[in-house]
């Protein structure tokens, strides 16, 4: 991969973090402009204009699963670099090592990095790619779900903890048993019992697995049947320790409005990669990336196995191959995380997270955002 970036003078404090970062150093930096990993970046390609800037660009970040604990707002990207591993269909160039905890006392406050939560290093059964997390809070502890490759590249969801949503976490010695493919969302519902949604289609693996069981070619669940229903995201019930599983894995299903399961062609609203779900006036809200057609689309429920109906776009294509996202309400207003590859010229694998509101209409539907002034 091609790097356009140049770096001198006042990036060399950037560099200095991402090397602590590499070396596993937990430190706490608030992070602002002059950090920019990218300011003496040359001449930037034509790119739409953003409606938001990057919330950090000390380092890349993206796949934001952001939480209010305690009153503070908390994110959990994943951590871009530029490993030099050569693109390809699964998404290998997406190499990421560890993980970071970012934090805001508000939107639009300052940012604090708080250095290095998890390093793949110290997760015993991790090979490669560190992709998108979430965390959870429970019990007086915090936990940190990633999805990573195992040692014979195959994705599963690990989970570690910690007593404080910063990190360091400690991983547990093993991923969760009866869990696969990639992008876990936890979600807790109003009566305190948690649910994990995960899955991701191509790269992300789901594709291989078939009740339970994992199939390197893919054969009993190929892409490429249109007319048959699209492969689903899955959703369990995690135990009261929000360790493991306490009940089986799931089909999410995604309906049509006409009560028909979406179809594997339907490329503009099946389900791809990044579940995140949250509830509004009693309702549960699936949203979730199409993958190649790059939509942020969302479904609504009424129980938090579904079946989800679909509903339309919360977020159109933005600026990179990918898009993932979350949602949360903070002092009554409604946010959507997201990230773009704007800041680093369109590299896919080199991404910014970014933060807007979000609005519903008065029957409960949102409002699409564009990333992107006219
Ligand atoms: O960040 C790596 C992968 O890219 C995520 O797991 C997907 O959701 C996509 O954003």
């Amino acid at each position: 991969m091609k790097n356009h970036l140049k770096f001198s003078g006042g990036t060399l404090l950037a560099i200095g973090l991402l090397i602590s970062a590499c070396q596993g150093k937990k430190t706490e930096t608030v992070v602002n402009e002059a950090d920019s990993v990218a300011q003496d970046s040359v001449a930037k390609k034509e790119l739409p204009k953003p409606i938001n800037e990057p919330l950090v660009t000390h380092m890349y970040t993206a796949d934001p699963s952001a939480h209010v604990f305690n009153g503070k707002i908390y994110i959990y990207p994943s951590h871009d670099i530029e490993s030099n591993v050569p693109q390809d269909d699964e998404g290998g160039h997406f190499d990421m090592k560890d993980y970071h905890v970012l934090s805001m006392d508000s939107i639009g406050g300052k940012v604090t990095d708080h250095g290095v939560a998890l390093d793949i290093k110290d997760v015993p059964w991790a090979g490669r790619q560190m992709w998108a997390p979430d965390a959870a809070f429970k019990n007086g502890k915090y936990y940190l779900y990633f999805p990573v490759k195992d040692k014979k590249d195959v994705f599963h969801i690990g989970v570690a903890t910690s007593a404080s949503p910063t990190g360091p976490f400690k991983a547990e010695p093993n991923f969760i048993k009866g869990s696969y493919s990639i992008d876990p969302a936890v979600f807790t519902d109003t009566d305190g019992k948690s649910y994990m949604y995960f899955g991701g289609i191509w790269g992300g693996q789901l594709q291989r697995w078939s009740d339970g069981k994992y199939d390197s070619t893919g054969s009993k669940t190929d892409l490429k049947k249109d007319s048959l229903p699209a492969i689903s995201p899955r959703v369990a019930l995690m135990s009261k320790d929000m360790l493991s599983f306490a009940g089986p894995v799931k089909d999410v299903k995604i309906l049509d409005p006409e009560g028909k399961p979406l179809l594997g062609g339907d490329h503009d609203r099946r389900f791809f990669e990044a579940s995140w779900v949250h509830k509004y006036n009693g309702k549960y809200y699936f949203s979730y990336s199409t993958g190649d057609t790059h939509f942020i689309a969302y479904a609504i429920g009424d129980s938090p196995y579904g079946p989800f109906t679909y509903k339309g776009v919360i977020l159109n294509p933005v600026v990179g191959w990918t898009n993932h996202h979350s949602i949360v309400e903070i002092n009554g207003k409604w946010y959507l995380f997201y990230h773009d590859s704007v800041f680093s010229e369109d590299k896919t694998h080199l991404r910014t997270i970014k933060v807007t509101e979000l609005k519903y209409n008065p029957d409960d539907t949102i409002q699409p955002i564009d990333a992107y002034h006219k």
